[in-house]
């Protein structure tokens, strides 16, 4: 009896899968291999339903005798381990970013003898209206607002892009690479910078973009993406308006707000002492958490305390001792800045936080100290990683030369060949 194998990804069995185990049966003995969750998150496929769940789903399936769990995006633990005479899948394989999954598995058959079937793929209007409610359930609050906490206890590392619109939101959702290790590589979670998010409305980092425009950014990104999001939050405000803030958020199914121990008019942290800046008080801004923490309606949300110590130079000291406190009113993660371009501060707070506190969360920002690699932040014990304002600063820069050439020669001609076609532009965005 020849054996086939083929992996599945899905938390809905459609007509698409079904054929595939029917036209399997037809070769052999039916192993589907189950992708894990570690490795599901890493393929753009969040799961909506845990391992052990879709374990039995598949299991359940006419014709399906066995079930294994595949933790290699690339298949190379469930082939070495079944020696597989067949792998099938669909043919949407053959080309996009899964081509290289689909060639390096072809090389592993190749090995000892073993061939890859590719059968048409199954795309009927019902199939499509799956994957799409998939997705929609994926934006849903409840599910978007948890998936913070899932990628942190599944992945080294959770990498943070900055989004300010719809189109960067889509950006930081849909840039999927294919890494050096072959596999699939993407961030996992957007930041609403305070910084990006005012200069996208011509207007200074210093809290003067009210939380009703703030919100209605979160909403627009919300409403193309289904990745998780942090909101940076400036100095949370007045206790009084942050608990509304938090409620607000959790219930816009947003995962974290960082707020950081400033107080009084706030400038952008990349100042540092050049202007004037006040921090608040280890008092001050722990009754700020606690209060967001009693506020709060879900155990899903996070409320995320950032240290301005080493920003305004009060020293590692001052910066520990505000992360046992903050840590102790309850905050569920501590990020902690820099503006050094070496990270070796970041790095002593790091080890030395992490010396006496093993679980909870550092998130850093790299925007100055952007030599040190996310492997490298991951063995310091950092969990999140934040890219805050890249994507703004590409864009401007290219924006502004095309508007000056434009001046320049009078027309248009000499800056066509940089510009995206406009075909591919409106088809940059999906239609229901
Ligand atoms: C932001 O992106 O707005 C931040 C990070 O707060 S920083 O600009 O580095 O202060
Ligand atoms: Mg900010």
């Amino acid at each position: 009896m020849k054996t086939v194998y083929t992996c599945f990804c899905t938390d809905i069995i459609h007509d698409g899968h079904l054929n595939i185990i029917k036209e399997a049966h037809k070769i052999g003995k039916v192993i589907v291999g189950c992708l894990s969750d570690e490795a599901l998150i890493r393929y753009n496929k969040f799961p909506t339903i845990g391992q052990e769940e879709r374990i039995k789903l598949y299991r359940s399936i006419d014709g399906v005798e066995e079930v294994v769990i595949q933790n290699d995006m690339l298949y190379d633990d469930a082939i070495t381990l079944i020696q597989p005479d067949y792998v099938i899948h669909g043919d949407n394989w053959k080309e996009g970013p899964e081509k290289a999954i689909r060639d390096h598995v072809e090389n592993l058959l190749k090995a000892y003898g073993g061939k890859l079937v590719d059968i048409p793929y199954t795309y009927n209007e019902k199939v499509k209206k799956i994957d799409m409610q998939l997705r929609e359930k994926l934006a849903m609050p409840e599910y978007r607002r948890k998936r913070l906490r899932q990628l942190i206890s599944m992945t080294p590392i959770v990498k943070v892009m900055e989004a300010h619109s719809g189109l960067t939101g889509l950006i930081v959702e849909k840039t999927v690479i294919e890494s050096s290790d072959g596999k699939l590589d993407q961030f996992d979670a957007m930041w609403i910078s305070s910084l990006c998010d005012s200069t996208a409305k011509g207007k200074p980092d210093i809290e003067l973009v009210d939380m009703t425009s703030r919100f209605r950014t979160i909403d627009d990104i919300m409403e193309v993406t289904t990745k998780p999001i942090i909101f940076d939050g400036d100095t949370g405000g007045l206790t009084e308006h942050f608990v509304y803030t938090v409620r607000s958020l959790e219930r816009m199914g947003v995962s974290a707000i960082i707020i950081e121990d400033k107080k009084g008019l706030k400038k952008n942290s990349l100042f540092g002492t050049e202007v004037k800046q006040t921090q608040a008080t280890i008092e001050e801004m722990s009754a700020k958490i606690s209060a967001g923490k009693k506020a709060q309606l879900t155990d899903d949300f996070m409320i995320i305390a950032r240290i301005e110590s080493l920003i305004l130079e009060k020293g590692m000291e001052d910066a520990l001792e505000r992360a046992r406190a903050f840590v102790k009113a309850g905050a569920d993660g501590i990020m902690i800045h820099s503006r050094k371009k070496d990270p070796a501060e970041i790095i002593e707070f790091c080890d030395r936080f992490r010396k006496e506190d093993s679980k909870t969360p550092i998130v850093v920002v790299p925007s100055s100290f952007n030599t040190i690699t996310e492997e490298e932040l991951a063995e310091h014990g950092v969990n999140i990683v934040i890219y805050a304002n890249q994507l703004t600063r590409s864009a401007f820069p290219a924006m502004q030369q095309t508007a000056i050439d434009i001046l320049k020669y009078h027309r248009a001609k000499e800056v066509d060949d940089r510009l995206m076609p406009i075909k591919q532009i409106i088809t940059l965005i999906d239609e229901l």
